[in-house]
């Protein structure tokens, strides 16, 4: 088995300090960033990602393969960016004001960054004007939005309104999800994208990217 092949099949395990070592392997090999990135640390997360939305893999699997990933980019992140690779695209991504659920926002940014995107992250309790603000600032091209509650899911309308307001909303495309969340309400206040998982949420953004450009 090739080198990345190997980095792959041990995400996929979830087994980071193997990967962190094999990824070391592969720089020391001088096989190029990119391709010990794209093949071997992302194509695993992307097997964890399909099996996740095919309900073949659960949370806990999906969290110990994101933090094996995380180490094993965190080898590569210096020598990417010499390399010159750029990201797909810019999301920032938070839970909505008054609501403190993070696990399915982790998620979410697990799986954005397992396509390549840039992900900014909030947190929780964000404010719908702390999302305009950065997605203007830092040039974004998505708002992320996660909410748990269905007396805080509320909140995703009034970041369309800020968007709006800040005369942004054709710059930027409005994802919402969560457990509360429905493709109705998307539709209805005025969202451009639901999606019911993270894997489905990370595929959904980098196709929103590549065609924003
Ligand atoms: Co809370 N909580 N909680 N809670 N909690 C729920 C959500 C609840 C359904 C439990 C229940 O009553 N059955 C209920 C909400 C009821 C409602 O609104 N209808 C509830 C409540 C009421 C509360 C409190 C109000 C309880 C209280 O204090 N009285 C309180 C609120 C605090 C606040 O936020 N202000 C509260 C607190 C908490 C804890 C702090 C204890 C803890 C959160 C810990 C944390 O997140 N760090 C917690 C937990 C863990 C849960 C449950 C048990 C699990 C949520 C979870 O993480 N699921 C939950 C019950 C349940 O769901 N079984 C519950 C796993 C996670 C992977 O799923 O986040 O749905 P989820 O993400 C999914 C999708 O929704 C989607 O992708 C993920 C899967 O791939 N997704 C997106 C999420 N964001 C997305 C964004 C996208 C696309 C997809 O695009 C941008």
């Amino acid at each position: 088995m090739s080198i990345l092949n190997e980095i792959s099949e041990n995400l996929q395990r979830g087994k980071a300090k193997v990967v962190k070592e094999l990824v070391q392997q592969a720089i020391d090999q001088g096989l190029p960033a990119k391709q010990i990135l794209e093949e071997g640390l992302l194509s695993g997360m992307d097997v964890v990602g399909e099996k996740f939305k095919n309900n073949e893999v659960f949370v806990p699997e999906v969290l110990v393969a994101a933090r094996a990933m995380n180490m094993g980019v965190a080898l590569l992140k210096p020598l990417l960016g010499s390399a010159g690779v750029e990201s797909h695209g810019k999301v920032v991504l938070g839970t909505v004001k008054g609501d403190l659920h993070d696990i399915g926002k982790n998620l979410v940014k697990m799986m954005m960054e397992g396509k390549g995107l840039e992900v900014i992250d909030l947190g929780t309790d964000v404010a719908p004007e702390k999302y305009v603000e950065v997605a203007k600032e830092q040039g974004c091209q998505i708002i992320a939005c996660s909410s748990l509650l269905t007396t805080t899911m509320g909140m995703m309308e009034n970041v369309v309104k800020e968007a709006e307001a800040a005369g942004i909303r054709d710059q930027v495309k409005i994802m919402v999800g969560g457990a509360p969340v429905t493709q109705e309400f998307c539709d209805k206040i005025g969202a451009d994208v639901y999606t019911t998982d993270a894997a489905s949420a990370a595929d959904a953004a980098l196709e929103l990217c590549q065609q924003v450009g």
